[in-house]
C-alpha cells in the first residue's frame, strides 16, 4: 500500500500553497476532471482528505462519495460553502484559518469605508479623465463623529472597531447576546434593523451560510436610511443583493463599499454605474503577509492530521447550518 495519502482539491489553491501541498501528498484536481462522479467512483476509495477553501468548500454529496475521507482541511476563515454538518456526522474532522487574517481584513472594511466617505475611487477617475483643469471635484464626507454599526462583533468586527474608534467613530454592533469582552462604551443593539437605525455605517463582518442568508435586507437598508452607508466584508450572502441596488437606485442609502457578492465573480450591472459604490473582487484577505500566515496555518492543520491525528484550528462540532440567525462568528 502506498504511504502517500492521497487529497481531492475542488479547486486552484494559491500556486505556492498547491507546490508545498504536492512536495507530500498526492493530489486529485478536481477542476482538471470531466466526470467527477466516475472518477470518483475510482480513486475516491483512497482519498483520504479534501484540500479546499472558503471559495470551493465541499458540499455533502463529494463528502459521501469519499468512504475513506478523515479530514476537510480548508484555506480561509469562511467555511460556510462546506458542509460541515455532513462532515461531523460521518465523523470527518474540518478546519479552517481563522486568526491570523482578521487584521487584514479589517483593514479592508476600513480602506472601504474612507474610500466610500473620501470619494476615493470617484476622484481617481476625474483626474484621470483630465477633468479637473476645467471642473472642481465636489466633497466627501467626514467618518470623524459618526457611529459605526458593526453587524457581528467577532475576531474580525473586534479589529474593525478599534480602527473605527481610531478614526474618530463611535462604536454599536449587533451580535446575538453582548459579547462580555467588548469595551463597555461600545452600544449593544440586539438585532441587525435596531443598529442600522442607530448607525451612519452598517459594517457587515457575521459569517456567512444559512444562518444569516439575507440579514440585511430591504428594512435594515431602509433603517440605515438616506445618510447611511453599507460597507460588507463577510458574505455576499448576508446582504440581500437584489435590494441593495435598489436602495442604492432609489436614495434609500448613500452608498457602499462591497468586497463580496451574492454570486461572485458576478457583479450587478447596475451597482457597475454607481458612483457612491467602490467594488472590489473578494480582496480582503490579500496580502502576501496574510496568504502566507494562512498557508502556513492551512499546512499545520494538513501535516497535522497525517502525522498526529491532530487540527491546530478545527472548526467546532456543532458549527454547520445553524437553524437561527448567527450573528457572532
Ligand atoms: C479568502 C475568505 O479569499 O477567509 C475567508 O473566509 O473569504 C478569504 O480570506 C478565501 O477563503 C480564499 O479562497
Amino acid at each position: 500500500m502506498s504511504q502517500i495519502a492521497e487529497l481531492w482539491m475542488p479547486g486552484p489553491l494559491a500556486p505556492a500553497l498547491s507546490e508545498a501541498i504536492a512536495q507530500r501528498y498526492r493530489v486529485h484536481q478536481g477542476w482538471t476532471v470531466d466526470d467527477v462522479p466516475a472518477y470518483l467512483r475510482e480513486h475516491g476509495p483512497r482519498i483520504r482528505a479534501i484540500a479546499t477553501s472558503g471559495r470551493h468548500g465541499a458540499d455533502r454529496a463529494l463528502i459521501e462519495s469519499l468512504p475513506a475521507l478523515e479530514a476537510i482541511i480548508s484555506y480561509g476563515v469562511g467555511y460556510d460553502p462546506i458542509d460541515v454538518q455532513a462532515a461531523h456526522e460521518r465523523g470527518v474532522a474540518v478546519s479552517n484559518t481563522p486568526g491570523v487574517l482578521d487584521a487584514c481584513v479589517a483593514d479592508t472594511a476600513l480602506a472601504l469605508l474612507l474610500a466610500v466617505s473620501r470619494r476615493v475611487c470617484e476622484a481617481d477617475r476625474f483626474v484621470r479623465a483630465g477633468r479637473w483643469p476645467s471642473e472642481g471635484f465636489g466633497l466627501g464626507a467626514s467618518l470623524a463623529g459618526k457611529r459605526c454599526g458593526i453587524l457581528g462583533l467577532g475576531n474580525i468586527g473586534l479589529q474593525i472597531a478599534r480602527r473605527a474608534e481610531a478614526f474618530g467613530m463611535q462604536v454599536l454592533y449587533a451580535n446575538r447576546q453582548p459579547r462580555p469582552d467588548a469595551p463597555a462604551h461600545y452600544g449593544y443593539r440586539p438585532d441587525a434593523a435596531s443598529l442600522a437605525q442607530d448607525s451612519d455605517w452598517l459594517v457587515v463582518a457575521v459569517p456567512g451560510g444559512a444562518g444569516t442568508r439575507h440579514l440585511v435586507d430591504a428594512g435594515v437598508l431602509q433603517a440605515l436610511g438616506p445618510q447611511g452607508r453599507l460597507v460588507n466584508v463577510a458574505r455576499g450572502s448576508v446582504v440581500d443583493e437584489a435590494a441593495l441596488v435598489q436602495a442604492l437606485q432609489q436614495g434609500t442609502i448613500a452608498g457602499a463599499g462591497l468586497d463580496v457578492f451574492e454570486h461572485e465573480p458576478q457583479v450587478p450591472a447596475a451597482l457597475m454605474e454607481m458612483e457612491q459604490v467602490v467594488l472590489l473582487p473578494h480582496i480582503a484577505s490579500g496580502t502576501h503577509e496574510t496568504r502566507q500566515a494562512m498557508a502556513e496555518l492551512f499546512l499545520r492543520n494538513l501535516h497535522g492530521w497525517f502525522e498526529r491525528r491532530e487540527l491546530a484550528t478545527p472548526v467546532p462540532q456543532g458549527s454547520g447550518a445553524p437553524a437561527r440567525a448567527a450573528l457572532s462568528p
